[in-house]
């Protein structure tokens, strides 16, 4: 074999391997190697511990490499963990691993792609609505299903969305009171995860 022939056979052997790897992660339902948990009162980690005796021994029989707060969250209470071996996924889904100081251990799992809806108007929506397409397909108009747009924003004057928008009805708009108690003041028009604010 020439050396040309042996790196085109050793491209050829990688782009097989990162067209498997691509089919594979295509399939999972979650980033492996990864933990999402939340405790129950603001923790900061120190390199691969949180400080909780009984979930540190947990993180540290599955190989724990880092322990990092989930951007964006607010608090400390949100941390994504790396670890080298995954607990059992079924036990890790039922949400079956307690442990005190911990609210809930879960996989980090993965958003899907969605198929097209057949509104003949598609093309011509916001991008954001693309996230929504099996939610037009169940159903286009009941008033009883409340959807959840998770995004950097939604354009709630459009004149599909402004006679449909959730409005949140135990909330009083700009008091500076959280009147439902949910946590959230003034969330009477959806939240800003992000910025922690109303608008
Ligand atoms: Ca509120
Ligand atoms: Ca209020």
């Amino acid at each position: 074999m020439t050396f040309l022939q042996d790196m085109l056979h050793r491209r050829l052997l990688l782009l097989a391997m990162m067209v498997l790897t691509c089919i594979s992660l295509a399939a999972l339902e979650y980033t492996p190697g990864q933990l999402i948990f939340k405790t129950t009162a603001d923790m900061t980690a120190k390199g691969t511990k949180i400080g909780l005796n009984a979930f540190d021994t947990f993180l540290g029989n599955h190989g724990v490499k880092s322990i990092r707060p989930v951007q964006g969250m607010p608090g400390n209470r949100y941390f994504v963990a790396d670890i080298s071996s995954m607990p059992d996924i079924n036990q890790l889904k039922s949400n079956s691993f307690r442990f005190s100081g911990i609210e809930y251990v879960q996989p980090n799992f993965l958003r899907k792609m969605h198929v097209n809806p057949n509104d003949p108007l598609y093309s011509r929506q916001l991008h954001y609505l693309s996230s929504i397409p099996q939610a037009w397909a169940y159903t286009t108009g009941s008033k009883e299903i409340i959807v959840g747009v998770v995004d950097s924003g939604v354009k709630i004057f459009h004149p599909d969305l402004i006679n449909n928008i959730y409005i949140n009805p135990h909330e009083i708009p700009d008091n500076g009171i959280d009147d439902d108690g949910n946590g959230y003041i003034d969330d009477w028009c959806g939240w800003d995860f992000a910025g922690f604010r109303a608008d």
